[in-house]
């Protein structure tokens, strides 16, 4: 019975460090950054399996949409509504594309790693309109260099 108890102390311990752990970053979706025109800063994020994305409206007249080509197999995908803050929350490990749906082809993309996740070649290989995929090839090659 001691035993019991104490593998449960040991999970509630665990349940509630993994959860104390978990953080929300922050992106500012802007009208131009150090970047150019039409960004989200930053571009790119790894983060941990339960952390969190939130989305500030530092302009006006952007979202934050998933890219279905640019997500992992079965992701459901997310649209936020223009202007909407949203928190997104990551659970499982993989790529994940993100676009502003007015100014995709105008290159206002990014990326956020989750966990430990090889980049997938059919991202490398997927054309995104315009300035989007210039700018998601030189995510792919910083990540490269890391
Ligand atoms: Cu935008």
């Amino acid at each position: 019975m001691k035993c019991v108890k104490q593998s449960l102390q040991i999970l509630c311990l665990l349940a509630f460090t993994s959860t104390a752990f978990a953080q929300t970053y922050e992106v500012l979706m802007k009208n131009r950054g150090t970047g150019g025109p039409m960004v989200y800063e930053p571009d790119y994020l790894a983060i941990q399996p339960g952390d969190s994305v939130k989305f500030i409206r530092k302009h006006k007249s952007h979202n934050a949409a998933s890219i279905a080509e640019l997500s992992p197999a079965g992701y459901p995908g997310f649209i936020g509504k223009i202007d909407e803050e949203i928190e997104v929350k990551y659970d499982n490990a993989g790529f994940y594309g993100i676009k502003c749906s007015p100014h995709y082809a105008q290159g206002m993309i990014m990326l956020i790693k989750v966990g430990d996740a090889v980049l997938p070649d059919s991202y490398r290989a997927f054309k995104a309109p315009g300035l989007a995929d210039k700018r998601f090839q030189e995510i792919y090659t910083r990540i490269d260099k890391q």
